[in-house]
């Protein structure tokens, strides 16, 4: 009997995602027809509520749409003892690393304080930085992390990277551990965000950390805004402490209308859309996974929900 693969993401996407498995033996059913609920053999989910995996009771993987898992962690998301496989896509990386360099050349080449000038009607011309002057600092050194990193090392930028266990990647001084924290944060002109939402990562963005930063950072946030104290952000950019935020994830999304980050001249805003993503190039990893289970291998980019990534 053929297997069956649950899709529950947004409805625009389901069609990409059935003309991407085209090739591939499996049936896909959307979640609003999902039918028998015994049949489903794998979900592939975004967000779903509590308890809502649990109806499927041969479910055999839970595939997270996204890169991140945070939308699976708590009670009674994942049925127990159903194994949760993370997004990990060329497509998806190349995404994150084209918003990573195309924020630090923003900060880095001044677009934020021209495009402010020109609002003003100002002619004004600002000493050029070498970019192996400017210090990149980029929490998490994963899929996403080592590839942003890997990318602004070959536009000569001088980058660190800040994860829990040592990282030795070309050309980039790792940083790791609570313990190190601090150093690389002095050490950061540009502090990018990619983490996964964890409990140690919840609010890693504060008051203290924003602190360590060199006066006049900048902050790019393309992991998630569960890691920011907002009012601390806010303070900092008003402060001086911070020059800049480019920010992608907060911790309501969408964005509330009464949000100072809106209206602020410092802070520039993409609605969740780092990376996106794509049916074409990330059902390969999918249907990868499901080729090595009927194979009797093991899978890969297996989640860690304790960890929480
Ligand atoms: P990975 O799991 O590959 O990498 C996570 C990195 O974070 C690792 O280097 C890990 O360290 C590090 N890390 C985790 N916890 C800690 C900690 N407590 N202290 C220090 N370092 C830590 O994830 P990805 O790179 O694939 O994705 C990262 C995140 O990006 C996702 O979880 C998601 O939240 C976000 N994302 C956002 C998107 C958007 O559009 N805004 C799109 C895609 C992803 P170590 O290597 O030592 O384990
Ligand atoms: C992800 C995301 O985690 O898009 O992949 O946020």
């Amino acid at each position: 009997m053929q297997e069956v693969l649950l899709v529950k993401s947004d409805f625009e996407r389901f069609p990409l995602w059935v003309e991407a498995f085209a090739d591939f033996d499996i049936e896909l059913r959307s979640w609003d027809d999902a039918g028998d609920s015994d049949g489903i053999d794998y979900a592939m989910v975004w967000q779903p509520e509590p308890h809502y995996l649990a109806q499927f009771k041969n479910l055999k993987v839970v595939f997270s749409v996204g890169a991140g898992i945070d939308h699976l962690r708590g009670e009674h998301y994942v049925p127990d003892g159903v194994p949760v496989v993370r997004m990990v896509d060329a497509g998806l990386t190349a995404g994150m690393t084209e918003f990573v360099v195309f924020n630090v050349l923003r900060f880095h080449r001044f677009m934020d304080v021209y495009g402010r000038n020109q609002r003003a009607g100002k002619w004004h011309e600002i000493m050029q930085v070498p970019a192996d002057k400017r210090r990149i600092g980029i929490l998490g050194a994963g899929e996403l992390g080592s590839n942003a990193a890997a990318a602004l090392v070959a536009l000569n930028f001088s980058v660190q990277t800040w994860s829990r266990g040592e990282k030795q990647l070309p050309q980039i001084r790792s940083f790791f551990g609570g313990d190190q924290l601090s150093a690389f944060l002095a050490s950061s002109d540009i502090l990018v965000c990619l983490l996964p939402l964890t409990d140690a990562t919840q609010d890693l963005i504060n008051e203290d950390t924003l602190e360590k930063l060199p006066k006049g950072a900048f902050f790019i946030n393309g992991g998630r805004g569960g890691q920011v104290d907002e009012q601390a952000l806010l303070d900092a950019l008003n402060s001086g402490r911070l020059a800049g935020a480019a920010l992608d994830v907060f911790k309501t999304e969408p964005l509330p209308s009464d949000s100072p980050f809106w209206q602020h001249p410092k802070v520039f805003i993409t609605p969740h859309v780092a990376s996106m993503t794509t049916p074409a190039s990330s059902s390969r990893h999918i249907v990868n996974n499901i080729q090595r289970l009927r194979d009797g291998k093991s899978l890969t980019h297996v989640a860690d929900l304790q960890q929480g990534y």
